[in-house]
């Protein structure tokens, strides 16, 4: 029967529709799976959908966050700038599922609420939160990395008598902040996108800052057509190179450390990167950025020198510079003019480690130090990343077995793509995956194409049920540790060690091996029959 009319017997049912989730439904389509996608937005889009603070826009560039799996596709759709905001990826989002009729097969507004698997039927069960339950033999969580947000944790919030706006969940419509005071809490990606953009409209902003991070220039900027065709003639050539890099996204491999150039060739590669700007020139500047302190302190000088001579004001300059945590460790944010906002009448940053937040009031916030009245509240404050929305659902795998429980340790998950104990559930970009250390929609294919072909082999070999073997899955996740302690990354209390969580089991979750190395593993994997997986008829 066809989802728009049965809401048994499914193939497949997919949780999410945005990148990952859209895509689903075209590959299963083509197997002629019949396949259904349940999604939570009032529209498809995901993190697109979501996310529509003023300056939302992503950290990859258009060229690169985009599509790979139809020539057609990436020829016809032409991106206005570099970086692409959140209206302009939720149009291409749009674009595609129209391209490709996916939505006929997508229920908007409808929440997978509990999920349970039926070991006698061999089938999933899955209720939505208006009381419908589907039934299917696979379940494909593709909810996103950083879509649950997490508690802001702060005190006396329903008390506040203003406008209260989560980056993540903001409003449909333009939200006028004209003449308006605004706090805003948090200083990762959102809140660094953001202030500049509110400042221009605010008559005051005020930053609440915990920890400083490091910030690049984007450099965002209109896309020339000609620059564009320039891609587009090599563009399989170029997503091949994507695919094969460390990050999913094309670019130099380097092939020296940054202690071994003389200290102006070094500052002069850091200007350049500076100056083209974008997350991962960087970054990629030297072999060793991410894995040794002292080459790591070169560029994160660097970085702090510019901080300095941005912001006018010195005491300001110095409590917007990185201290806790080396440079790439927590996410790194690209701007477009975060700390030369702080130079404008009326824009200000409260340093949460000099005066600790009190929480809030009626009319504004309090720190240890005093009261900062405010009109709006915005909060910046993150997700509960990687893992908060595949909890969230509570699927419950053989005997019972609730995924949270399974993952009081840290979560675990065989290639970052099936969880032991929870027979035919995939999870699309999971904890063990390079995902958010990667270019996400490279990731996000990569893993559609690995399950779908999977499923599609189990179906050929008679078999209903596959499994991640409990053993695979140990020695994968030991590996990723291993490779992740390898790194700076463990040093920071970063939302990738689900540090920004409290009572988070403290593990390093992607893995942070490339996706060059990460996309042969798979290969091989599939090419021995799926070794560390069970496939099997009951
Ligand atoms: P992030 O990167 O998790 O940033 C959240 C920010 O909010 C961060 O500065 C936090 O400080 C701060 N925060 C969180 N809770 C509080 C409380 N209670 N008080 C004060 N400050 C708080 O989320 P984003 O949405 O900005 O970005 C997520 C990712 O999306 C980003 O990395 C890109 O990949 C895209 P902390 O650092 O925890 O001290």
């Amino acid at each position: 029967p066809h989802p728009a009319t049965a809401p048994d017997g499914l193939d497949v049912l997919v949780v999410g529709a945005g990148f990952a989730g859209l895509y689903l439904l075209h590959r299963l389509r083509g197997l002629g799976l019949c396949a259904l996608a349940l999604e939570a937005g009032s529209g498809i889009g995901g993190t697109w959908h979501w996310n529509r603070y003023p300056g939302a826009r992503c950290d990859v560039e258009s060229m690169d966050y985009s599509y790979s799996f139809d020539p057609a596709l990436e020829q016809e759709w032409s991106w206005t700038r570099r970086y692409p905001g959140q209206a302009e990826i939720l149009a291409y989002i749009e674009h595609v599922a129209d391209r490709f009729d996916l939505r006929r097969d997508v229920r908007t507004a409808t929440r997978a609420a509990a999920a349970a698997w039926d070991g006698g039927d061999r089938v999933w069960r899955v209720r939505t939160d208006g009381g419908t339950t589907y039934a299917a033999r696979y379940l494909v969580m593709a909810t996103g990395c950083l879509s649950m947000p997490k508690a802001p944790g702060i005190e006396g919030l329903d008390r506040f008598q203003g406008r209260v706006l989560h980056t993540g969940r903001w409003p449909h419509g333009e939200v006028d902040f004209t003449g308006r005071r605004v706090a805003v809490v948090g200083t990762g990606s959102s809140g660094i996108q953001a202030v500049p953009v509110i400042a221009e409209q605010a008559a005051e902003v005020t930053v609440f800052q915990r920890t400083a991070n490091f910030s690049l220039p984007a450099n965002d900027r209109p896309l020339a057509p000609d620059e564009q065709e320039a891609v587009k003639r090599r563009y399989r050539e170029h997503r091949a190179q994507a695919r094969r890099s460390p990050t999913g996204i094309p670019g130099r491999k380097a092939d020296r450390s940054a202690l071994e150039v003389p200290e102006a060739e070094r500052t002069a590669t850091y200007w350049d990167a500076w100056e083209r700007g974008g997350l991962f020139g960087m970054l990629r500047s030297y072999n060793d950025l991410t894995t040794d302190a002292d080459a790591n302190a070169t560029a994160a000088d660097f970085i702090r020198e510019r901080i300095a001579e941005t912001v006018d004001d010195p005491a300001t300059a110095e409590a917007l510079a990185p201290r806790s945590h080396p440079f790439g460790t927590k996410r790194p944010c690209i701007d477009s003019g975060y700390y030369a906002a702080f130079n404008r009448d009326g824009v200000r940053l409260v340093d949460l480690r000099a005066e600790p937040l009190a929480g809030a009031t009626p009319d504004g916030v309090a720190t240890a130090r005093g009261a900062y009245p405010a009109d709006d509240l915005v909060l910046a404050t993150g997700y509960d990343a990687m893992t908060g929305a595949l909890t969230a659902v509570d699927p419950r795998g053989r005997g019972g077995l609730r995924l949270h429980e399974a993952w009081a340790e840290g979560p675990t998950a065989h290639l970052g793509l099936a969880v032991a104990g929870f027979p035919n559930m995939f999870t699309v970009t999971g904890p063990g995956s390079p995902s958010v250390l990667s270019n996400m929609v490279v990731s996000i294919e990569q893993h559609v194409e690995w399950i779908t072909d999977l499923i599609a082999s189990a179906r050929e070999r008679g078999a209903e049920v596959v499994e991640a073997d409990p053993e695979a899955q140990r020695r994968w996740s030991a590996h990723v540790q291993e490779v992740a302690g390898a790194t700076l990354f463990p040093r920071a209390d970063s939302w990738y060690m689900g540090a920004n969580v409290p009572g988070k089991p403290r593990v390093f979750m992607p893995y942070p091996g490339g996706v060059d190395v990460y996309r042969d593993v798979l290969e091989d994997v599939a090419a021995s029959g799926y070794e560390g997986f069970r496939l099997s008829r009951a």
